[in-house]
């Protein structure tokens, strides 16, 4: 049986049956039975039918704020807004089966146009970090392009899920177009990425499994979009407005208890501004407000589970160089202070992996030289921001870090008209905005001969 928690006090919140390889078959059955009518719908009414299921997602808000707050121990205030962006994202996708536009290229002898086809069953795997969020952004572009879908949430954090899977048939989306399978990754997401009839997986998790996925989906030519780890930097020039930076950091790696893939872990400080962006630094950390999540002015929560927290804790050994620990509850759930490490090497351990919890690098740099080098050298490229007052420098950063996505001033990285997703090992292709329907749909060429020969 899944024991579904409530990881702020570890009590029970729901039993669930752990899905197998033949219910997975069975949800895949039901998404290619659905296709040929779900695509078919014309586009003005598959519009329509995304509205209202965005508006019945609306309607339940506040249900599936604390449904996702209960599951995951994110603090209310958080979950209220992931919602929202579930919402948006829905309604920015309605707008689109009218706009999947062709063109028509000009050939010899005849007439030449594309199609933007849908690719037909897609599968869904999600993580536990923003489980109905990132489940939004890969459903609602993959169903206005005509898609069917089957999604796997992750095992810690279905009930969001089962509950979109509810919401979706009442408000009138055919049944069979969006199925909800909830099973172990190892079998229930490995059959999906090896099903024959599964066109294209969506994935958003660990580098790890990501690589896992895009060597088996090689056995059936999938196409695959993969957003995994990231490591990203939080650059700050000594000429930058000090304050804002550091009143900006921690929340930029310990939002969501740090398990973002967006976190900021690693915050790389000019050498000249160092001990005064520490200073600054202190303070906003320690007054970050860590508890229950149920408060509305909680700003971190608890990590998602005893496994987890166990990894988090090894990054931060007896001899860690913690120069900033802020205040986290004790007793019953999966708490963790919010931790700086400084100075770090950006060879150590904690400067290298993806920690996914609350704890942050401090790396000092020379020059605008280093400050590139340094945010380059890792694997990862998802994410990052640079703080400086001089545009000119700002721009010239901002083209030479390797990163799919990145702020000036700013520590903000996702927002539903604009692509998101990673450079290097941090994956492919690009979610949300108009970009990411070009991964849920196929381009058909066709050519209309008009002169004889
Ligand atoms: O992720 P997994 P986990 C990172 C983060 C975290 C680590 C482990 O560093 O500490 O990954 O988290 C499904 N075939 N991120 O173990 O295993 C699984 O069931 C198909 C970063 O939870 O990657 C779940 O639904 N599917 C990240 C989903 O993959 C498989 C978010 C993600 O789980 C599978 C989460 C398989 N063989 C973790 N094995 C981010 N980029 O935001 C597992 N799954």
């Amino acid at each position: 049986m899944l024991n579904i928690l409530n990881p702020a006090n570890e009590k029970l919140l729901e039993r669930l049956e752990p899905a197998t390889e033949s219910d997975a078959d069975a949800a895949v059955a039901r998404a290619k039975a659905a296709f040929p009518k779900w695509r078919a719908v014309e586009p003005v009414e598959r519009s329509r039918m995304l509205r209202r299921l965005a508006g019945a997602l609306e309607s339940e808000r506040e249900h599936l704020a604390q449904l996702e707050s209960a599951n995951t121990g994110k603090p209310i205030s958080d979950a209220r807004g992931e919602m929202g962006m579930v919402v948006e994202t829905f309604h920015y996708y309605a707008g689109m089966p009218e706009r999947l536009l062709g063109e028509t290229i000009p050939v010899a002898g005849g007439v030449d146009f594309t199609f933007r086809e849908p690719l037909g069953v897609v599968g869904l795997i999600v993580p536990w970090n923003f489980p109905l969020q990132i489940a939004s952004w890969k459903m609602a572009p993959a169903l206005a392009a005509g898609n069917t879908v089957v999604l796997k949430p992750a095992e810690l954090t279905p009930l969001t899920a089962l509950e979109f899977e509810r919401i979706a048939l009442e408000s009138g989306i055919p049944e069979g177009v969006v199925n909800v399978v909830v099973g172990p990754g190892s079998e229930v997401g490995r059959r999906l990425v090896e099903h024959p009839e599964v066109a294209k997986i969506a994935f958003t998790g660990s580098t790890e499994v990501g690589r896992g996925i895009m060597a088996a989906a090689a056995g059936t030519v999938k196409r695959v979009t993969l957003e995994l780890g990231g490591k990203s930097a939080n650059v700050i020039f000594a000429d930058a407005d000090l304050e804002r930076a550091a009143a900006s950091a921690p929340l930029a790696v310990f939002g969501n208890a740090g398990q973002d893939c967006c976190a900021r872990s690693r915050i790389l400080v000019e050498r000249s501004a160092y001990d005064e962006f520490l200073s600054l630094l202190e303070p906003a950390v320690k007054s970050l407000r860590v508890g229950d999540p149920q408060d509305e002015s909680t700003q971190m929560g608890p990590l998602i589970s005893a496994e987890h927290r166990e990894k988090v804790a090894s990054f931060v050994p007896e001899d860690a160089p913690v120069a900033i620990r802020g205040e986290a509850p004790r007793g019953k759930g999966f708490w963790f202070p919010p931790t700086v490490l400084a100075p770090v090497d950006n060879e150590d351990r904690a400067a290298r992996e993806e920690i996914f919890g609350p704890v942050a690098a401090v790396i000092p740099f020379e020059d605008e030289a280093e400050a590139v080098r340094l945010a380059n050298d890792t694997i990862y490229g998802l994410s990052g921001s640079i703080w400086t007052e001089n545009g000119a420098r700002a721009l010239r950063v901002a083209r030479a870090v390797e990163t799919g996505v990145l702020s000036i001033n700013s520590n903000t990285s996702v927002r539903v008209a604009t692509p998101f997703g990673g450079f290097k090992q941090s994956g492919l292709g690009r979610e949300l905005g108009p970009h990411a329907l070009e991964h849920y749909t196929e381009v058909k060429n066709v050519y209309y001969a008009t002169e004889e020969g």
